[in-house]
């Protein structure tokens, strides 16, 4: 009796974690599972696009592991770089030749926080040199509970916690820790992966905490990017968004174009037209700004993938992509959060070879010389995909008026842009051509903004 009562709850115990398991690891795998998204699934439709808050976009955790597979190294000697499908696709291998970045590129990681004590992170977390060494008394400025280099911020040491407000950047989601070891997770140290940018500095700025219930996403996500372009960041990444237009984070974000601070934004997974449905930050018409949706392995765009010819800029790998997790963990996320780390990434690679390059200069590189083709046509307003080799190679100068590679490491044809098309006929001009085609966004209409 006793052994048929315990074959009864065991049974219902497999049948509740089936039921879980099936709930979680849907067809795509891209499915929200934070209470805040929850709360508003209903709206994931194309219809209705209006929200009073910014809603923290979220990945799924599809599998996680304490141990990676020690496979053969096919790029760099990290274990588990075979099962990065993206690095392959956007050809980082051949690109890592070329530079791996620098410890003096400065990524803005602005998300949930981050372990930053992970095997495969700790030495790219950027460190505040005014909140380090010590102070006239002999203490620890990281420590001393003194704001040192007067920047409002006390002991910042790696970034700022805008949640709650202090310095305790611990990652409690586990997204901002797989969205960092995707830009700049350590490579060649045999251990786990490697970012795309495996020499990098990670500024780490949290403004959502899924412990931390009744908090601003939007104000939070303004603060951060306003810290991240007072501490000098290059880059931001910022994975989140809404359809809320924000005067204040449009200011934000142009703060940062006039300080030459590049912002790579998630497109979003609201399986919408974007061009319809704006989708902020992403969509804000300002120069700085490159919009990201997520690809597939066979480089189509996800079907939860935001997507838009006027308002998308590219497309990066986002499915199933492993990285970094709480814990020295690793594990896969799908989504244009991951999408977006990958042209980060790409935007240190390109800042570090080409170090008097501009945003818009670093930017242009990253647009124009994706992989092209014709299902991203109707997706994207570059028709492209990323690709960091290309970026890294391919100059003006060896690109003739038709958009073929005519000299170079890489020979190949790449079709400009249906916008850039028109904008061809001088071999000197191309470059500047391609990047007034590419840049402004063209689209006044605000649909779901604020009214
Ligand atoms: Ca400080
Ligand atoms: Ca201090
Ligand atoms: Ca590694």
């Amino acid at each position: 009796m006793q052994s048929l009562k315990t074959t009864f709850i065991i049974g219902v115990f497999f049948v509740f974690i089936l039921g879980s398991l099936a709930f979680f690891i849907n067809i795509e795998g891209e499915e929200e599972f934070s209470s805040l998204a929850k709360k508003d699934k209903t709206n994931k439709s194309k219809t209705k696009k209006k929200k009073e808050f910014r809603e923290f976009e979220d990945s799924t955790v599809i599998s996680k592991t304490d141990k990676v597979e020690n496979e053969p190294s096919a790029l760099l000697n990290d274990p588990a770089i075979k099962q990065a499908w993206g690095l392959k696709k956007s050809d980082a291998g051949r690109a890592w030749k070329v530079t791996k970045g620098s410890k003096s590129k400065i990524v803005a990681v602005i998300d949930t926080g981050i372990d930053i004590n992970h095997e495969d992170l700790s030495e790219n977390i950027w460190v505040n040199p005014g909140e380090t060494g010590f102070d006239s008394k002999g203490r620890n400025k990281a420590s001393n509970g003194i704001d040192d280099d007067g920047n409002g911020f006390i002991d910042d040491v790696h970034g700022w916690n805008f949640v709650s407000n202090n310095n305790d950047l611990k990652d409690n989601h586990g997204h901002g820790t797989h969205i960092a070891g995707i830009i700049g997770a350590i490579g060649g140290n045999k251990k786990g992966i490697s970012g795309i940018a495996p020499e990098v500095s990670l500024m780490i700025i949290k403004y959502f905490d899924p412990k931390v219930q009744n908090t601003d996403n939007l104000k939070n996500t303004i603060n951060a990017i306003k810290y991240a372009v007072k501490m000098g960041a290059n880059i931001i990444n910022y994975s989140g968004g809404g359809t809320e237009y924000s005067k204040e984070e449009f200011e934000a974000v142009k703060e940062a174009e006039k300080k030459g601070i590049l912002f790579v934004a998630a497109a979003g997974n609201e399986r919408s037209n974007s061009d319809q449905f704006h989708y902020y930050p992403a969509d804000y018409k300002l120069s700085n700004i490159i919009s990201v949706t997520a690809l597939d392995p066979n480089r189509e765009v996800l079907a939860s993938s935001n997507y838009g010819t006027e308002t998308v800029d590219l497309a990066a790998p986002g499915q199933n992509i492993i990285s970094t997790l709480p814990d020295n963990s690793y594990g896969f996320m799908t989504g244009t959060s991951q999408a977006t780390a990958f042209v980060s990434g790409a935007a240190v690679l390109i800042m570090a070879n080409k170090t008097d390059f501009k945003f818009d200069e670093v930017k242009k590189y990253i647009l124009s010389t994706g992989d092209s083709s014709t299902s991203l046509a109707q997706k994207t307003r570059t028709s492209r995909s990323l690709n960091l080799f290309k970026a890294l190679t391919i100059l003006d100068n060896d690109v003739a008026a038709n958009g073929v590679v005519v000299r170079g490491p890489v020979s190949e044809s790449f079709t400009a842009g249906r916008e850039i098309n028109n904008n061809t006929t001088e071999i000197s001009s191309f470059g500047k051509s391609l990047i007034e085609a590419v840049s402004p966004k063209t689209k006044v209409n605000r649909v779901g903004g604020k009214q």
